[in-house]
Order: C-alpha cells, then structure tokens, then sequence
C-alpha cells in the first residue's frame, strides 16, 4: 500500500513537471493550489511559513557550499529588496531565504536562475544538496581537489526525471580534506577522500560509506571497504540512488523510508554485491583505509592555501542568519581583495577565498565592520541552530534566538580555550545535527502551572570520527528561560573539575550522566 505522498508524486510522475502548474498559480498568489500542489513545491525549494499564509521559505541549492560574489550580491539584493532583509546559512551549505511572496517567487528564481543559482531539488524526495569541503583545491593537505566530481554530480542529479521521485529524502557527500570536514559520519552515501596504498604507490580517491542519517532514529555511515576513483564516483553513486529508488518496501512507510534503514536491514555486504551487479566494472576493496580522530573543523580563522601567497579568512556568522548588508559587504571584499570566491560551511559559516597576503587585514577589517569577527568566541563558533518556531511548521520552540541568547550569556561568564559544539535544534528532527554536538539541546515543552512552556532536553558527549559517538539525554525539560545559566554551571564545573588537558567529551565520560545532571541543576561544581 503506497503512502498518500507516494500516491501524490505518482498522480503527477515527475515531480520536477509541477514547475509549470507553479508559475501559473504564482500570478495569482498561488490561491489555486492544493495541499498536494504545496508538497510538490517542494521539489523547487518552495515551503509554506508556519505563521504566514502566502509567503514561503526558498531553499537555494549551492553545491558544496562554491558561490560568487555576483550570485551573493544577487541574494543580497532579493533579501534586502524583496523580502526582510536576511538570508540563512543551512547544515548542508545552502541559503534560505524566507519572507518569499508567493507573487514574487517566479521573478526571484529567475533572477536566481540568471546568476546560476538553482532551488530544483533542494528539498523533495531526491538528492538534496551535495556537502563538500569548503576548502576543496585551496587546502593545502587534501588528497585531491573534489570539487569538479562534485560538479559533475551535482549536473548528474539536478532535475533528472529518472531521480526525480525516491522513496524520500536522499543525502550525499563527497570530499577529499584529510578532516573529513563533511561530516560522512551521518549522510546516506559519502565518499570520503583518501589515498589507496599499492606496491608503494599512493593512488588519490574515496573510500566509500553508506547508510548515516539523523532524526529520531539516528545512524552512523558504515564502510563498504570500496575504493572509488575519482572517475567512477558518479557511476557509483548512479548505481547505489537506483538500487534505493527501485526498493519498493522502502516506499510503504514514509518514517521507514530513508536510506540509512536500507543499509541497516539489508547489511553492507548485500548491498555491495548488488552493487556489483549494477556495474560493468569491478569494485575495488580498500583495505588501507584508516579512520581519524575528531577533530573541531570549523575553518574560522585566516589560513594559507596551497596556492603560494594566497590565503583564505573563515568567517563565523552567529547561527548562520546574516543580513543583506553583511552578504553586499562580504561580495565586496571578495571581489576587491580576492577573486570573488565564497565558501558556505555545513557549520552556518563563511569563508571567503584567494587573498594576497598584504590584503587579509582589509578583508578582516570589512568583516570586523558589518558585525562579522573573524576573531569569535569558542562558543560563538561552535554553535548551529535550526529554522525552529519562527518559521518551520513542525517546530516546538525557538532555536536561533535561543541560540544566540546563550551565547552571550556564555560569553560572559565562562572562558573556554577550545570551541564546544552547542547545536540547538527545535524538534527531534535535529535539523542543526545535535545527535552529533558536545551539547544537543532538543526543543520541548513543559508543563508550568497551567500552561505549556518552552524547554529544552540536554544532550551530552556527542563526537565524530572513528570513536564516534551520538550524545545521550542527560537532563529532560528544562525550561527554556533557564538554559542558558544551567550550561553555565555545566561549564563552570567543567572548567573547576576537569583534569589538565581533559576535553569536554571526556570530563562528561568520567563524571557520568548523574554528575552532569548535577552540574546542570547548579549543583555538583563545588567538589
Ligand atoms: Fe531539516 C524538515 C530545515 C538540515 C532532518 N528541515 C525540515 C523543514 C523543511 C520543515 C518541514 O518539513 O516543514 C525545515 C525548514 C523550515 C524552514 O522554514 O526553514 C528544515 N533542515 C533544515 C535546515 C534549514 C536547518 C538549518 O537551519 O540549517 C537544514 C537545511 C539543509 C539543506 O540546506 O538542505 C536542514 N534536516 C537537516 C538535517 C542535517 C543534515 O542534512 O545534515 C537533518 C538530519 C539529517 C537527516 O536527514 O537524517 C534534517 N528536516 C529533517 C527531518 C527529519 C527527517 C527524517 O528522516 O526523519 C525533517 C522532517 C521530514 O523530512 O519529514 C526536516
Ligand atoms: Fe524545523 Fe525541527 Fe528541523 Fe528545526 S529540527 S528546522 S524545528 S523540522
């Protein structure tokens, strides 16, 4: 029995086709349109506001995070011009842009259109936007430069009837950084870069893991043990999108549907053998591989690129919401001090590329000058915050503001030396990945008196890389008014209690759930 989404797509059979039926709708405001019509909009990056009827939120597809100052500018412009003057860093290196009019929305995505700016297939059931290094072919250390296979995908996937309608949301990353800075932890299919060992040659390519998600039901990706070369990555990645679209158990239930349950039931080796099947190459195993420790890959800072004299400046920008004057002002400095290149990370920041020695103090000036310091606090750096209440329909509390409330409170009360990931997400969908923060803090409700409030549920002792770990539920339903002075005490007892040297994964290891849950009621710091 097909679910009624499943039914809605069929009815239509490509959903990339509801574009026409769109553009019509929008002259008139989109009055005519369906509940069916809203879900396949959603195939152009187009979702309806929680509060606001006629506006939507516009997701703008930048593969690998690789924008220019021309397209910035042009957001900058529709932001400031056409909507309320801010735009959103996503957790997969897009920009959001909300306050879109239903009128407006077919001159803006022309005009994005215009710029090379594409929303086909940012959200709908398909390939969402491919994750990269934001550094790809300027760090210094990569295997390889990954960013034309990650082209070449990205021209692959973008609107092809044939991967038009998977089971459901589909996620892939591919890049070559030795810091795995993509996160392959928690993406359905991954290439991660590497180099494979043979006769005492090494050969640049990706090793191959499957089956990462998020949400209630959180996966780490497995290793296939497969070496993909540079030049067969896309017939790969061809091969294992039509194993999971043509599954059909996995279009019966839409909570099941995701790849990553895929993986789980059915196992690696099975699905390498079908692999196998599906090409007319052999598949190489990569027993060579090793995994790495977690290490903090924020990118914030000014660093040398491979390309001697030029440098690159990473920019924090504050839960990821910059303003129109801040993107005009970032355009500028990349195009006057640089060659207009511009970075989005998975971590809601920017970073702005190929500059000249003698010209990294102007960049860092024009930034320091529109509210964006390259020299942030740790807490402002590792913080992400999700869309939460002001917009998304399934929100239970606020997340950006929150977020930036506890920052500053933070900021003047604890001194941290390394930065901590706080990842705020509104509902347990855990858009900004808080299975994977230091602190994940999880919207709620709780009941006070009479009336329902906002709370959040604490996570602890979340990390990435081969000891790899999703963080636990520490203390449930705190109050949302309370959050930001009971990660005080947290960290003010981290700081007092910890051992030299001792991160805070590994303070929150050896203290336990109930020590934590102490420190965070204000209550275990004085030992
Ligand atoms: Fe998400 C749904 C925002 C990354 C898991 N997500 C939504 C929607 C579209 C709400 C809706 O369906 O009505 C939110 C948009 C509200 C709005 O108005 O802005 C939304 N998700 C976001 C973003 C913008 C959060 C952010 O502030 O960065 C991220 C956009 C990414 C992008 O550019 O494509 C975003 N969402 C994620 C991630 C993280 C990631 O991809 O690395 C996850 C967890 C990883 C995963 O998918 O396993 C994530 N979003 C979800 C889910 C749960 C899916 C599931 O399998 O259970 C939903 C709900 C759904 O799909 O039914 C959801
Ligand atoms: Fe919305 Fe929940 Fe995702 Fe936040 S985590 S954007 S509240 S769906």
């Amino acid at each position: 029995m097909p679910t009624s989404q499943e039914t809605i797509k069929e009815k239509i059979g490509n959903p990339f086709l509801v574009r026409e039926k769109l553009e019509a709708a929008a002259k008139e405001g989109f009055t005519s349109l369906t509940e069916d019509d809203f879900f396949l909009a959603k195939w152009y990056g187009l979702y309806t506001h929680r509060h606001e009827p006629g506006f939507f939120m516009l997701r703008l597809k930048v593969p690998g995070g690789s924008l220019n100052s021309a397209q910035l500018k042009t957001i900058a412009r529709i932001a400031a011009e056409e909507n309320k003057d801010f735009a959103d860093i996503t957790t997969r290196q897009d920009i959001q842009l909300h306050w879109v009019s239903g009128e407006k929305a077919p001159a803006v995505l022309e005009e994005l259109k215009g710029v090379g700016i594409t929303t086909l297939g940012a959200c709908g059931d398909v390939l969402r936007n491919l994750v990269g290094c934001p550094v790809a072919g300027v760090d210094k250390e990569e295997y390889l430069d990954a960013s034309p296979v990650l082209k070449e995908a990205h021209q692959f996937f973008t609107g092809n009837p044939e991967f038009a309608n998977l089971p459901r949301k589909y996620k892939v990353s591919i890049a070559a950084c030795r810091d795995q800075c993509q996160q392959p932890e928690i993406h359905c299919v991954n290439f991660v870069g590497c180099q494979k060992l043979e006769g005492g040659a090494a050969r640049p390519g990706f090793d191959l893991w499957l089956g990462g998600g998020l949400s209630t039901r959180p996966y780490f990706a497995q290793r296939a043990n497969l070496f993909v070369p540079p030049e067969r990555v896309v017939p790969v990645l061809k091969a294992v999108t039509e194993i999971y679209r043509d599954a059909p158990l996995y279009r019966e239930t839409r909570s099941k549907a995701r790849f990553k349950f895929l993986i789980a039931d059915w196992g690696i080796e099975k699905f390498r053998g079908l692999l196998q099947e599906k090409l007319d190459f052999p598949l190489e195993e990569n027993p060579s591989f090793e995994e790495i420790p977690d290490t903090y890959k924020d990118h914030v800072g000014v660093h040398e690129q491979k390309q001697p004299g030029l440098f690159y400046v990473g920019v924090p920008v504050l839960v990821g919401r910059i303003t129109g004057n801040q993107m005009r002002k970032v355009a500028d400095l990349a195009e006057r001090h640089g060659d207009g290149t511009i970075r989005l990370t998975v971590r809601q920041n920017l970073l702005i590329l190929n500059i000249s020695k003698e010209k990294v103090g102007n960049v860092l000036e024009g930034c320091e000058g529109v509210g964006l310091s390259v020299s942030a606090s740790p807490v402002l750096r590792g913080v992400l915050a999700c869309t939460g209440i002001e917009f998304c329909k399934l929100a239970v509390t606020e997340t950006k503001a929150r977020a930036r409330e506890i920052v500053r409170y933070l900021e003047a009360r604890v001194r941290l030396e390394e930065p901590l990931r706080i990842h705020v997400t509104g509902c347990p969908n855990t858009c900004a990945q808080s299975p994977i923060a230091h602190i994940g803090l999880q919207g709620s409700k709780v009941k006070a008196g009479d009336q329902m409030i906002e709370a959040y549920d604490v996570a602890l002792g979340g990390q990435l890389g081969k000891d790899r770990a999703f963080n636990r539920f520490i203390v449930r339903k705190i109050p949302a008014a309370e959050i930001a002075e009971r990660l005080t005490q947290l960290l003010l007892g981290y700081k007092k209690l910890r051992r030299p040297g001792e991160l805070f994964n590994d303070f929150c290891k050896r203290l336990g759930d109930e020590g934590c849950a102490s420190l965070l009621s204000g209550q275990g710091s004085s030992g």
